[in-house]
């Protein structure tokens, strides 16, 4: 029986390689997060500065190792129920990225797919993406080719644009009906779910107000790395069953000292991992 997803959305994302709108929580709620967010991304930023030129700095890697907000929506029971319905009982977060479009910059995503950067298998990671602010098609929301998932794992190259928020600028080689894309429009508190291999992209924010969601990488304990590296995943729901992972501490205050360290140790990991794997980053 499923938990939040009805039928026809489970339907929906199997056919199509996503699923929208769901809400996770009010737009109060989600506005709370995200005020915390920013006074915890400045706090960071204050002892960590952010090195010039970083597409993607740490703090937005992996935050709910080093955060109280990040870690209480990872661990979210709609979004959970949701994951569950697509990928079963026992789920890791694998990965998470904070995505932060200033208003009216030039910040994008071009096309790609998620499995291409991460070496897991199989190819079942699903990515919940939360809505801070409103993502729309003024800010830059992610758009989504609907049936992409289904061609598998496409080849891609990387585009040296200082504009592109992905580490590499990793784009996929072929050429995409832009036309078909459908745009995944949400307001704060509503989320998303992807399939790992559903093609996506998304455009600069011409809005006047920032457009702040969270990518979460949720993938079922028989997922594993290809690569050579032992990596770590935080157990969210259900059991470890095939310890392929190491299990991550949830952070009991925000950059305390254990926080701190398990979260550099986690993106060294997969750092590392991303040396051995060639399409891997260290951001998707
Ligand atoms: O937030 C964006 O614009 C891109 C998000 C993305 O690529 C993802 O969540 O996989």
């Amino acid at each position: 029986m499923s938990k939040l997803l009805d039928d026809a959305q489970v339907a929906a994302y199997r056919r199509d390689g996503f699923v929208s709108p769901m809400r996770a929580v009010s737009a109060g709620q989600a506005g709370l997060w995200q005020e915390r967010m920013a006074r915890s991304i400045a706090d960071f930023t204050a002892r960590f500065p952010e090195e010039p030129g970083q597409r993607q700095p740490p703090a937005r890697l992996k935050p709910y190792l080093l955060f109280r907000w990040a870690a209480e929506i990872v661990r979210h029971p709609a979004i959970l129920d949701a994951v569950e319905d697509v990928i079963g009982p026992d789920i890791l977060v694998f990965h998470t990225t904070l995505w932060w479009k200033k208003a009216g910059t030039e910040g994008y995503v071009p096309w790609h797919q998620d499995g291409t950067y991460f070496g897991l298998a199989p190819h079942e990671h699903v990515t919940a993406w939360l809505a801070l602010t409103p993502s729309t098609l003024e800010s830059g929301c992610v758009t989504m080719l609907p049936g992409s998932h289904k061609q598998g794992q496409l080849a891609h190259t990387d585009i040296s644009d200082p504009a592109i928020m992905l580490s590499r600028g990793q784009t996929v080689k072929a050429t995409v009906d832009e036309a078909a894309g459908v745009p995944v429009q949400l307001q704060p508190g509503e989320f998303s779910l992807h399939d790992t291999m559903v093609l996506h992209a998304s455009a600069p924010n011409r809005s006047a107000q920032d457009r702040i969601g969270l990518g979460i990488s949720y993938i079922p304990a028989r997922c594993y790395h290809t690569g050579p590296t032992r990596l770590s995943a935080t157990l969210v729901r259900g059991a470890n069953t095939h310890n392929h992972f190491d299990l991550e501490a949830e952070p009991k205050a925000d950059m305390d000292a254990a926080a701190l360290a398990a979260h550099a140790d986690s993106l060294g990991r997969f750092k590392k991992a991303s040396e051995t794997i060639p399409e891997m980053s260290l951001v998707h």
